[in-house]
C-alpha cells in the first residue's frame, strides 16, 4: 500500500510504515493520520507480519500536528475532538498492537509526533535527530499521549523541563534521559531497524504481545494486582507451540524455531 501520505510495505515478516510529507517535515493532516491508522491497523491484522518499524521520510519523522491545515483562524477548530477523533485511535491501536514496533526516529520529532514516536515499543533515534514538545510555543498542551509516556520514560522533573520550557533535546541527551533504546549514526538507523526488526520477526510473537500486555499495566497496578495479571499472561504463553519449541531447542542445544504461534 502506498498513497500520498504513508508508505507501508511487508518483507520477510516485517512492515515499514513511512509517515511521507516530507516537504512539511511529515506534519499531520487528517489524511496522514487516518492511514496511519489503517496502517498500524494491517500490519496488526496481517498473520504474515510479525514485526513493525516506525520511521518518516526526509529530515524528519514528523513536526506534530499540520498547522497549516487549520483554516485562516487557529482557533476555528477544536482541537480535542481532533484529538479524539484522529490522535488516540492510532496510539491506543499501537500500544494494543500485538507484535513488537520499532521507532525508527530519523529527524526531528515534534509536538505529537514525538508522542507517536514514543508509542513506539523499541525506539531507536539518528545522532542527529532530536525531540521537541513543541505544544507550549504555541500555546497547547502536551498531548497524543506526552503527558502520558514522559514521566514514565524520564521522570517528572525532566518531563515538567520539557513540556514548559519545549527546549530542543538532542538524540544524546533522548538517550541518557531514558527515552531512547539506542543513538545511531544517521547511516545506521535504518539498517539497524531493519537488523531489529528482522530479528524480533523471528522470535516467539505472542510472547511479546503478552509482554507488552503486562507492560502496559505495569504502572498502574499494585504489585499484587500486577504479579495476578504476570501469572495469567504466563498461563497463556506457557500453552504456546513457541514455549514448547523454545524448550526443546534449549534441550537439544540448537537454535529455536519459533513460529509466532
Ligand atoms: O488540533 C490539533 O491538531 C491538535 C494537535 C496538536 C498536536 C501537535 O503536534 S501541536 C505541535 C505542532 N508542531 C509544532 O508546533 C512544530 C512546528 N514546526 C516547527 O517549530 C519547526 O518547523 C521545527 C522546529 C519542527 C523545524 O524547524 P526547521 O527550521 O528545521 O524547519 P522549517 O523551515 O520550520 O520547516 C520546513 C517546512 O516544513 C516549512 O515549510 P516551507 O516554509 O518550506 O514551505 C514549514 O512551514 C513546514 N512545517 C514544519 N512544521 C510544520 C510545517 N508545516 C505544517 N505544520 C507543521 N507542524
Amino acid at each position: 500500500m502506498t498513497n500520498d501520505v504513508i508508505v507501508y510495505e511487508v518483507s520477510n515478516a516485517v512492515a515499514t510504515i513511512r509517515l511521507n510529507r516530507p516537504d512539511v517535515l511529515n506534519a499531520l493532516n487528517h489524511a496522514l493520520m487516518q492511514s496511519l491508522y489503517q496502517a498500524v491497523s494491517r500490519a496488526d491484522q496481517d498473520e504474515s507480519v510479525r514485526a513493525v518499524i516506525l520511521t518518516g521520510t526526509g529530515r524528519a519523522f514528523s513536526a506534530g500536528a499540520d498547522l497549516t491545515a487549520r483554516g485562516d483562524s487557529a482557533t476555528s477548530q477544536d482541537s480535542g475532538k481532533t484529538l479524539r477523533e484522529c490522535y488516540h485511535p492510532v496510539i491506543e491501536r499501537m500500544r494494543a498492537m500485538p507484535k513488537p514496533i520499532v521507532s525508527a526516529v530519523n529527524g526531528l520529532a515534534a509536538g505529537a509526533g514525538m508522542s507517536i514516536a514514543l508509542a513506539g515499543d523499541i525506539i531507536l533515534a539518528a545522532s542527529s535527530s532530536y525531540f521537541l514538545q513543541a505544544f507550549s510555543k504555541i500555546g497547547l498542551v502536551p498531548d497524543a499521549g506526552s503527558t502520558y509516556f514522559l514521566p514514565r520514560y524520564v521522570g517528572e522533573v525532566r518531563a515538567r523541563a520539557m513540556a514548559i520550557l519545549a527546549d530542543r533535546v538532542s538524540a544524546a541527551e533522548a538517550q541518557q534521559f531514558g527515552m531512547v533504546w539506542k543513538v545511531l549514526p544517521d547511516a545506521e538507523l535504518i539498517p539497524e531497524a531493519q537488523r531489529m526488526a528482522a530479528h524480533l520477526a523471528s522470535m516467539p510473537t505472542r510472547a511479546y504481545a503478552l509482554i507488552k500486555q503486562t507492560l502496559n499495566k505495569s504502572l498502574d497496578n499494585d504489585l499484587s494486582a500486577q504479579l495476578e495479571f504476570e501469572a495469567q499472561c504466563q498461563s497463556i504463553a506457557s500453552k504456546t507451540e513457541d514455549f514448547r519449541e523454545g524448550v526443546a531447542a534449549f534441550r537439544e542445544k540448537r537454535p529455536p524455531r519459533f513460529q509466532g504461534r
